[in-house]
């Protein structure tokens, strides 16, 4: 005991003093404090996580869990109708939700000693900062209903305390017993007789109840014990006295046991009541908690930093552009109206499809380039950027004029493309500045090759698909339209027309695209060419590999093979 000696009344003292401001580290030591220091403490009812925090917030110092409320709350009896772990499951989420000491009502400890020792246990694990158990038989009834409740036999009950304390995990957790000799008619010295002897089984403090309207026994009571260990009051029926009078008698916490059960119930039928009348809730609004203050009070706030900590996707810094301004030419009639982008795949635009994947991986700021029919292309959250002719130039021209976006991370896209999204993470992780994304299994297409463009290209080696070779793969060159002559060897893969830049990058192509606006070469270039530009310059471009899972449309063969993959 720290200030209230056994048997010996509570004294200051420099050393006493030091101690109990020092700051306390665990919720039991805190609760022990309270107990134990000279001033009156004061717990607070709650019955459920947003209860306990209202009580934190009101700046209790501590929280009493009633077991009439809690019961109350889940709509059953204080009778043990609940389960003790049906309780625990609320002092879980009470402790959860608050940094202050909880004490639980533990009822009777809902057995006999060997219920009280597993209880204090599991109070323990769920940092609960104590318990009080009462002198009465399970299953308990509410100390304020009918007269001559059968009390414990007290050598039993001090088995239960010397067992509940022989079970805490935690040195500090406190055991209160509850004596209600007063309660049941047993009269003052049966009261004292059973509060000693629960102390000298080792209860941390007595509860002494009364359901009096004044607080005569209590004051008696508390004058007889003279500080022999902290006592606790719950003056549900005493309330008229004033609080001072138990400062005077050396009272050490006041429990106010059920207020906030009682205050929510009142307002929740006055609020039901009004709606109901008024089939309206114009006149509730005024009187009620915002949902504000509701998402307030739970942390929705420290949730939205954590998000933003640890939930932010890789491609969250990545800007999206998307190159889709031509017609696509083996489509006919399809694309009189539509550029091949906007073409239907299962009820929507592929570029919607290729949107999706980008945004799933993080890209929110995505820009395409139309050109073609480009007013179909109306998507919301898309900055467009339009080349005009379309008609005439490829893709670096249509890149170039996106090019005030490479001014920092950017993934480039074509914008007939679909892969799955786990293509995208890879990339997003891909360590090169400049990484192109190549399909291993280019064969796979060989026999459409000659009949399309299939953008293949020849790496510093080929694919070997070990796991365990994480040697970066370079590219040495592409084919391009302007140089489908040109021979590049046994093709390692096939581009697909994605690429991850970094910001130096996206510094380095945006240069190249000025150079090549100056030298007369933008306008006929593709992207495979804007890459051979930057492979003779000595830029190093990383090839990811990649066995299937992407399409790209070219034609109606396409377009069935894309619309049976969605
Ligand atoms: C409770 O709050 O459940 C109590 C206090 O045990 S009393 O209702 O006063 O018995
Ligand atoms: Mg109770």
């Amino acid at each position: 005991m720290a200030t209230k000696l056994d048997d010996a009344p509570r004294i200051q003292t420099p050393e006493t003093q030091a101690r109990e401001t020092q700051a306390p580290r665990s919720k039991a030591q805190m609760l022990k404090q309270a107990l134990e220091k000279a001033e009156l403490a004061f717990i607070m009812e709650a019955h459920n996580g947003l209860s306990a925090k209202v009580v934190e917030e009101a700046g209790f110092e501590g929280i009493w869990a009633s077991g009439l409320s809690m019961s109350a709350a889940l709509g059953v009896r204080d009778n043990n109708e609940a389960s003790w772990t049906q309780v625990l499951e609320q002092l879980e989420f009470m402790a959860d939700a608050t940094s202050i000491p909880i004490l639980v009502d533990g009822d009777t400890g809902y057995g006999n000693f060997n219920n009280v020792r597993r209880l204090v246990k599991k109070l323990c694990q769920r940092g609960i900062a104590g318990v009080c158990i009462e002198d009465k038989l399970f299953p308990k009834t509410n100390s304020f209903i009918g007269e001559g409740q059968p009390l414990a036999d007290m050598e039993e009950f001090s088995g239960r305390i010397k067992a509940g304390k022989d079970s805490q995990d935690d040195a500090d957790f406190q055991l209160i017993a509850r004596v209600e000799a007063l309660i049941s008619g047993w009269g003052m010295e049966e009261a004292l007789r059973r509060a000693e002897a629960y102390h000298a089984a080792g209860a941390d403090g007595i509860l002494i109840h009364s359901k009096k309207s004044d607080a005569d026994e209590i004051l008696a009571f508390s004058k007889e014990w003279a500080g022999r260990c902290p006592l606790v009051i719950v003056p549900t029926m005493y309330y008229t006295t004033p609080t001072d009078a138990f400062r005077d008698a050396d009272i050490s916490l006041v429990i106010w046991a059920n207020h906030n059960l009682r205050a929510s119930l009142t307002a929740m039928r006055e609020t039901s009541r009004r709606i109901m009348e008024d089939q309206s809730l114009n006149s509730v609004e005024g009187n009620v908690a915002s949902v504000k203050e509701v998402f307030s009070i739970v942390g929705q706030g420290e949730l939205a930093a954590a998000e933003a900590r640890y939930l932010k996707p890789k491609g969250g810094d990545f800007k999206g552009i998307v190159l889709a301004a031509s017609r696509g030419t083996a489509f006919g009639p399809l694309t009189e109206r539509l550029p091949k982008c906007m073409l239907d795949i299962r009820g929507r635009p592929l570029l919607h499809r290729l949107i999706s994947t980008l945004n799933q991986g993080g890209l929110s700021d995505i820009s395409v380039v139309r050109g073609y029919q480009k007013e179909t292309i109306d998507l919301a959250n898309i900055r467009a950027f339009d080349n005009e002719n379309f008609a005439d130039t490829g893709e670096a021209a249509s890149l170039a004029c996106a090019s005030d976006q490479l001014d920092g991370p950017c993934i480039l896209s074509y914008g007939d493309i679909l892969f799955r999204p786990h293509i995208l993470e890879n990339l997003l992780s891909a360590k090169g500045d400049i990484c192109a994304v190549i399909d291993a299994r280019w064969r796979a297409a060989e026999s459409r090759a000659a009949a399309r463009t299939v953008d293949l290209v020849r790496c510093s080696r080929p694919f070997t698909g070990d796991y365990l070779d994480e040697e970066p793969v370079l590219l040495n060159a592409i084919l391009s339209d302007g140089d489908r002559a040109h021979d590049i060897g046994e093709p390692s893969g096939e581009f697909i027309g994605l690429i991850k830049l970094s910001a130096q990058g996206a510094a380095v192509v945006r240069q190249e695209l000025k150079d090549m606006a100056a030298d007369g070469s933008l306008n006929t270039a593709d992207l495979p060419a804007l890459l051979n530009r930057l492979i003779a310059r000595g830029e190093q471009i990383e090839a990811l590999y990649i066995t299937g899972h992407w399409l790209d449309v070219d034609d109606a063969f396409d377009l069935a093979k894309a619309r049976n993959l969605v």
